[in-house]
């Protein structure tokens, strides 16, 4: 049996990446230094038929234009903003990703962000450890979630996840996206504005990428107004980060929980000196269980691919 070259751009799981290491001679373009990248291309671009990567690894166009035989990108994400994907779709060369197997988990962590940031749970937890409970001060009250509008942009995989887990906080639904979903009762707006309007809460779950670039501006954030909650579990890049920072220091909104940031891993001073914010290190998906089914999902697309069958997950 022939060896197929797999260029690793960042490994997946240690138990899945040991079966890629039985089956493919990998390339760790994720270790090497500048020269080490280089050897790697000069001896073996022409026979890498595969690569393997993640949404914070990435594969760009300029790299794809030095692999003139790869067929597949497997990407251990669901989103593929980072990929070149339309130069990929172009060459005919296939894309997947990892969807649904993650849904469940970033659900979680978009509601753990809601409940934390609008019970001001991290400042309860400092409230005792500064020693301020045991001094007899008393924590300013907090806000009610009960009974409280939330709009959802992006209502997906992802975002019908965090519906129904709202649903059972007592919280009211709505969403905005390009067209109005037949199969689902919540009310939809084609106007953000208008929904951030009419909602205490913004929950941000739309793929990353040109086409939603900013699409949270100073605007959207002004009509959430002074009691708005604003949660980003989707892609930094969705909203003006600078117009959020503004927003929060000058009280136009009242609070965000954030699991995306626009430069990660780089978190603006001004965003970090804020109380009225919690912040995760783009983490929805870092659970043991969801990051081994992404693992294997990698695995199992690329042996689907060099056996000739259907791919699991393809995007391209
Ligand atoms: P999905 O099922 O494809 O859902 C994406 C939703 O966004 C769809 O409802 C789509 O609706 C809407 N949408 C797409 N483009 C839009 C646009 N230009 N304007 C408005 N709405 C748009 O994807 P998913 O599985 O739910 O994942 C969603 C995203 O979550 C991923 O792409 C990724 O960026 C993010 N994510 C983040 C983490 C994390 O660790 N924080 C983990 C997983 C995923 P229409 O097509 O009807 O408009
Ligand atoms: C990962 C994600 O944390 O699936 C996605 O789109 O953003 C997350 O699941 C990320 O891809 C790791 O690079």
């Amino acid at each position: 049996m022939s060896v197929i070259d797999v260029l690793v751009m960042v490994p997946c799981r240690p138990e899945q990446f040991a079966l890629l290491e039985q089956r493919y001679r990998l390339h760790r373009y994720d270790l090497a230094d500048s020269a080490g990248k280089t050897h790697i291309l000069e001896q073996f671009a022409s026979s890498i038929r595969a690569v393997i990567t993640t949404h914070t690894g990435g594969f760009p166009e300029a790299l794809l234009d030095r692999l003139p035989n790869v067929e597949i990108v497997a990407v251990a994400s669901v989103g593929f903003d980072t990929v070149c994907i339309d130069a990929c779709e172009k060459r005919s060369v296939a894309v997947t990703n990892t969807p649904d197997v993650l849904t469940d988990d970033v659900a979680d962590m978009a509601l753990m962000l809601l409940l934390n940031t609008v019970r001001r749970l991290l400042n309860g937890v400092d409230w005792i450890r500064s020693g301020r409970w045991q001094r007899q001060e008393v924590m300013p009250l907090n806000t009610s979630l009960t009974g409280k509008r939330v709009g959802i942009v992006g209502l997906g995989r992802i975002g019908k996840a965090i519906a129904h887990r709202c649903e059972a906080f007592g919280l009211l639904v709505c969403y905005y996206g390009r067209r109005e979903q037949e199969a689902v009762t919540y009310a939809w707006y084609s106007d953000l504005t208008e929904m951030a309007e009419n909602v205490d809460v913004m929950m941000v779950v739309v793929p990353g990428g040109i086409q939603t670039q900013g699409l949270i501006s100073k605007k959207v954030l002004k009509a959430l107004g002074k009691d708005g909650y604003f949660i980003n579990v989707s892609r930094g890049s969705v909203v003006d980060e600078d117009a959020l920072i503004e927003a929060l220091e000058s009280g136009d909104i009242k609070g965000a929980g954030l699991d995306v940031f626009a430069n990660e891993p780089y978190v603006p001073a001004r965003l970090l000196a804020l109380d009225n914010v919690v912040l995760q290190p783009h983490c929805a998906s870092a659970t043991e269980e969801t990051r081994g089914a992404m693992s294997q999902l990698v695995v199992d697309n690329l042996a689907a691919h060099f056996a000739g069958q259907a791919l699991l997950t393809k995007v391209y």
